[in-house]
């Protein structure tokens, strides 16, 4: 049996008294399986060069941490990751800025990865690594002579093309993504983008009928693998949570009005702004609902050290008082807005305890709180999730009420009609989204990624197609043209 090697940006080996999330718990449960490893940064920035691998085992897995160099660090996760490709592969361009400097630093961390995670490969293992950090990490594996099965999940959006050709160095971003033998996309609009990309670069042909692709004497597999939760956990921990002290807390803090929540990480992606505006907007229209509902939005900061997320929460600060200090009243606060962290079974609590979800991010790769709060429900007396359909959650869970979250009134007259929906169309509403997420739950998407990493038979050749150092050939530039052209 091959040995499961997992690879991300962040892992923190976790502590006895501490519960992991959903996508660990998934991810462990497949490392248990085959006493894998899990490789990453372990959280510590120095000034030397980073020394060897820190090694922890626990339960039959071992995780491997390093340390990266603080300079470095800066310019390749603040930097690159979250300046550069967050912002692009959401679509978000006024909020893109590129740095050569920074491209650099991303491509030294991705060596050093490669260079510290291969003396601890084994020859059976299956290498699995995650996420926009990462890209180039099967190249620079490849370049240093591992053969075995590297697979890639972008947990994030892919853009098309037309977007994509934004970033200078494009053409060897999709040429890196085919040094892996499986590529996951969360949706099949991901899967189209990258499909536009590899078309525009290698023409047509390179994607074969059966939809794998030839790229030289490579075969890829590039496919769709939507997260999923663990509903059962998610259920249990949301029913134990309701009756605990904080969430009766805040039960009892209602007086008996409705509860509408949002949880999301502070980010410009998740539409918070205009979410706010749409709630203004309800306010206004239904003027009926003044006194009668409280908006808790809970929204813990992130990526404090980039400007955008520092102005994001500025404006958001300002929108808050704006809506409490024109509606609210002695004895009620029309938003209840938190920057705060909560342990995941109370958030889970909270959400049980909704009349209604409000999730409208403004491009979401998945968005599993949306997830989390259909399989938190009772399910004899479940809340209405309001749904963007610009979330990847959106193919799956169409029983959603789904709106545009930049069309302030659509969320409005979404939210009244969550709140006055008859008993019967929200049960009707619920079944059919928990039965999709039963379908496909976290452990049949690690199964199923897994499973493919394992049967990826590496039709190719060892050598990875070579990369440009101008970013695009004459030959692809012409292509390109054409086909813009056209
Ligand atoms: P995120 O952008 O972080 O994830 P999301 O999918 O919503 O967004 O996951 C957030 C997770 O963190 C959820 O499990 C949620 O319960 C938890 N969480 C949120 N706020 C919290 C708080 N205050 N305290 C504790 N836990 C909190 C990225 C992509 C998404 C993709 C996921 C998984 O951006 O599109 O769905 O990865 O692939």
């Amino acid at each position: 049996m091959s040995r499961l090697v997992c690879v991300s940006n962040r892992i923190s080996p976790p502590r006895k008294s501490a519960a992991p999330g959903g996508l660990a718990v998934g991810i462990l449960s497949a490392l248990k399986r085959t006493g894998g490893l899990w490789f990453g940064w372990g959280g510590e920035t120095v000034d030397q060069e980073p020394g060897d691998p820190e090694i922890h085992i626990r339960e039959g897995v071992s995780y491997a941490t390093i340390e990266l160099r603080a300079k470095e660090f800066e310019l390749y996760y603040n930097g690159y990751a979250n300046q550069v490709l967050w912002p692009l592969f959401h679509y978000f361009l006024k909020g893109m800025r590129y740095s050569a400097e920074q491209r650099d630093a991303y491509e030294n961390v991705n060596r050093t990865f490669a260079q510290k995670l291969l003396p601890l490969l084994e020859a059976n293992d299956d290498i699995w690594v995650h996420d926009y950090h990462l890209m180039p990490l099967a190249r620079r594996l490849r370049e240093l002579g591992v053969q075995r099965p590297i697979g890639f999940f972008l947990h994030i959006p892919f853009p098309n093309i037309e977007m994509l050709r934004v970033l200078p160095t494009y053409a060897e971003l999709l040429r890196d993504l085919t040094c892996y033998d499986v590529i996951g996309f969360q949706t099949h609009n991901d899967l189209r983008g990258f499909h536009s990309g590899i078309e525009h670069l290698f023409g047509a042909e390179a994607i074969r009928p059966d939809g794998r692709l030839k790229i030289g004497e490579r075969v890829v597999r590039a496919e769709v693998f939507p997260i999923g939760v663990d509903v059962d956990a998610v259920q249990q921990e949301a029913i134990t949570a309701l009756p605990g002290e904080v969430v009766r807390r805040m039960t009892d803090s209602l007086m008996g009005r409705s509860l509408m929540m949002g949880v999301d990480r502070l980010d410009y992606s998740k539409g918070l702004v205009e979410r706010f505006s749409a709630y203004r907007h309800f306010l206004e229209t239904y003027p009926d609902n003044l006194g009668r509902i409280t908006y808790i939005q809970i929204a813990p900061l992130s990526r404090t050290d980039v400007k955008a997320y520092v102005e994001i929460r500025q404006s958001l600060e300002q929108a808050a008082g704006q809506t409490n200090g024109r509606f609210a009243d002695t004895d009620w606060t029309p938003i209840r807005y938190l920057n705060r962290n909560f342990p995941h079974a109370t958030l889970m609590g909270f959400l049980r305890a909704a009349q209604v979800g409000l999730v409208t991010p403004l491009r979401d790769g998945m968005n599993l709180v949306a997830k989390e709060f259909v399989a938190a429900q009772d399910e004899s007396d479940p809340g209405v999730l309001i749904l963007s359909n610009l979330a990847g959650a959106a193919r799956e869970l169409s029983a959603a009420l789904l709106v545009n979250p930049y069309d302030s009134r659509a969320v409005g007259h979404a939210i009244q009609a969550a709140l006055s929906m008859s008993l019967t169309e929200r049960r009707e509403r619920h079944g059919a989204m928990l039965q999709v997420l039963r379908r496909n739950d976290i452990a049949s998407w690690t199964r199923r990624f897994v499973e493919a990493l394992q049967e990826s038979q590496r039709e190719s050749s060892p050598e990875p197609p070579a990369r440009e150092t101008s970013g695009e050939s004459p030959m692809r530039l012409v292509r390109g043209l054409q086909s813009y052209r056209a």
